[in-house]
């Protein structure tokens, strides 16, 4: 089926399911991690892994992902920081423009000259709409992108870019606070954009708790993205994914 995971998000969020998904750098995990990270996850019925980040420094991505996909069978989608960040192994690109800086490169100039590449690879495309919220302190991806964070207290500012996104037709709008983020982003700033956008909404950075993770999806967040903590603790993968589909009562 045409966009099959794309109408997974869309079918999940018209019944009002939140999906949790775990980031996984590829620079920091070696088969056996992976092994361990894939049972721990299909024990806690984790909906995807997303794949990638702002700066990898490794080559082992096609074989990362094809351990993911040979050991199970969670969607594994793609969240690159750069056009070299695309394997044709995985199920799907989060085909990211940064909406909230102004830097061309992020929002156009990359896509241009890896496009027929992309299309090359048979992967689900996913046109998603990245906003970037400021999480308290630099993060790789705020350095990297070389563009400025949305204030994390102006609403209305990630309101407004995740409407204009959704109108110039990105599918998804992700909202980041940026891998390992000081501040995660506010409730309502999550209310505010979700109330006001068909597109299923995800947010990620900083997520450190089942709490937090439990009030986002309260919020209006749909998927739930969590790296950092569980690269730290991986046992934090069960409370996580029990508090995201409302089997945990955390608070
Ligand atoms: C970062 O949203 C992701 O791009 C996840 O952030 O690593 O802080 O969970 P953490």
């Amino acid at each position: 089926m045409k966009n099959k995971l794309y109408q997974h998000f869309v079918s999940n969020k018209q019944k009002g399911h939140k999906s949790f998904a775990v980031l996984v750098d590829p620079d920091k995990v070696d088969g056996p991690q992976i092994e361990k990270l894939i049972g721990l996850a299909l024990e806690a019925r984790v909906d995807y892994f997303l794949v990638g980040g702002s700066l990898i420094i490794s080559d082992h991505l096609d074989y990362c992902i094809q351990q993911f996909k040979s050991l199970c069978n969670i969607p594994v989608v793609l969240f690159p920081g750069s056009p070299a960040q695309i394997s044709k192994y995985a199920d799907a690109l989060l085909y990211l423009s940064l909406i909230s800086g102004r830097n061309p490169e992020l929002l156009i100039g990359q896509h241009v000259v890896s496009a027929p590449f992309v299309r090359k690879s048979g992967l689900e495309i996913m046109p998603t709409g990245y906003m970037v919220i400021d999480g308290g302190a630099p993060t790789t991806v705020s350095y990297i992108s070389n563009a400025t964070p949305i204030p994390s207290d102006k609403n209305e500012i990630a309101l407004c870019t995740a409407m204009a996104g959704e109108m110039l037709g990105m599918k998804l709008i992700y909202m980041d606070a940026g891998s390992g983020a000081k501040r995660p982003i506010t409730e309502s700033m999550i209310e505010m954009v979700s109330s006001h956008i068909e597109a299923p909404l995800i947010i990620g950075g900083g997520i450190t708790t089942p709490e937090k993770a439990y009030l986002n999806c309260r919020a209006g967040a749909d998927v739930i993205v969590v790296g950092n903590a569980i690269e730290k603790d991986t046992s934090l993968i069960k409370e996580m994914a029990s508090a995201v589909h409302g089997t945990l009562s955390v608070v």
